[in-house]
């Protein structure tokens, strides 16, 4: 009985099997807890030697019974550290990662350009009054500007802004010459939308003011902002237009590699010109002189993207965004 339990007890396998040999054995109804019982029936003298070797082999099971334990209890720990170890060599699990729009990678693209040039960077309301919007920029009261047609009105007589410009008479109101300044944002017109035109869009304004600013300052300042877009070999052109704001006034073009035809050709960006001299007495500057240019912002991402419908960047069809994740 003695090797055959030392053999069980050896040869468990868990601490259920083990616990089991030990009731087997040990446990009050246990083989071995039964033969002690059973010495009440034995003569004195055969009791007493075969008490001793009974209680000596109880201890001895007792013994290994907690020898095997401990094994057992070593061998499930390092089974359990086994299963729980990392291998850090196993490639890492990706997540996914949101990125900028397009529209505000080319913004940031062109903020940066005109901070290395010296410029601030402000913005102003969306919200504006035909005051700001119109007036102060010399639009004639009979605009067709003003007409319903391309502006949003609100039922307070306010107004969604039609361009940035208005930003100029605000930041001369509150600031003297000299400085320079851009100011990007968004703009509303009520628009019939179509593939190059939204209804709420971005342009992106320049004002210089200072002391005997000229033309060739304005045609230098668009030449810097097309070579710091485009690289050294690009070319700007200035062609007579009419802005009530500016005088003389023109539209810019700037020449390039269209990406998409691989073609060379004139890319026309918005409008500019010398302030007017009325746009200078609406916030009280005498003697100042400068320019101010401003242009669609979407307008140069598709072409610079190949993006064939302005729609496409307001639809949030992440097939569309995502292929421009990360560009710049
Ligand atoms: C002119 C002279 C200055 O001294 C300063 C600024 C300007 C630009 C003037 N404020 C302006 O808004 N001119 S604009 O009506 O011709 O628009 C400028 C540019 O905005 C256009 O060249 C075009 O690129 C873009 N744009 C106009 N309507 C648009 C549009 N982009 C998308 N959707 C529309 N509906």
């Amino acid at each position: 009985m003695r090797d055959q339990a030392i053999r069980e007890i050896a040869t468990s396998t868990t601490q259920q099997e083990l616990q089991e040999v030990r009731v087997k054995y040990l446990g009050k109804k246990g083989r071995l807890t039964q033969r002690l019982r059973e010495l009440g029936n034995l003569p004195a003298e055969e009791r007493r030697q075969l008490g001793r070797e009974i209680n000596a082999m109880k201890a001895e099971l007792e013994q290994a019974i907690s020898h095997r334990k401990h094994e057992l209890q070593q061998s499930e720990l390092r089974q359990k550290l086994e299963g729980e170890r990392v291998d850090v060599t196993l490639p890492g699990v990706p997540f996914k990662a949101g990125g900028f729009h397009l529209l505000t990678h080319v913004i940031n693209r062109l903020l940066d350009v005109f901070v290395s040039l010296g410029y601030d960077v402000v913005t102003g309301p969306e919200l504006e009054t035909d005051y700001y919007n119109f007036s102060a920029l010399n639009f004639p009261d009979d605009h067709p500007a003003r007409d319903e047609q391309d502006t949003f009105f609100t039922v307070d007589g306010r107004l969604l802004r039609t361009h940035t410009s208005p930003m100029q008479v605000r930041y001369m109101e509150r600031h003297k010459p000299p400085f320079k300044i851009v100011v990007p944002g968004k703009v509303f017109r009520n628009e019939a939308v179509d593939a190059t035109h939204e209804a709420m869009f971005h342009q992106l304004e320049a004002l210089v003011v200072g002391e005997h600013i000229t033309m060739a300052d304005l045609k230098g300042a668009i030449s810097e902002m097309a070579t710091a877009l485009i690289g050294s070999e690009t070319k700007t052109r200035l062609q007579p237009s009419f802005f009530p704001f500016v005088e003389p006034g023109a539209e810019f073009a700037i020449w390039w590699e269209n990406p998409r035809s691989g073609k060379e050709e004139w890319l026309e960006l918005g409008g500019c010109g010398m302030v007017h001299p009325k746009v200078f007495e609406a916030v009280g500057y005498q003697d100042a002189t400068g320019f101010a240019f401003g242009f669609g912002i979407e307008r140069l991402a598709l072409v610079s993207y190949g993006i064939p419908d302005i729609r496409y960047l307001y639809q949030s069809d992440l097939r569309v965004l995502k292929q421009f994740r990360g560009v710049l």
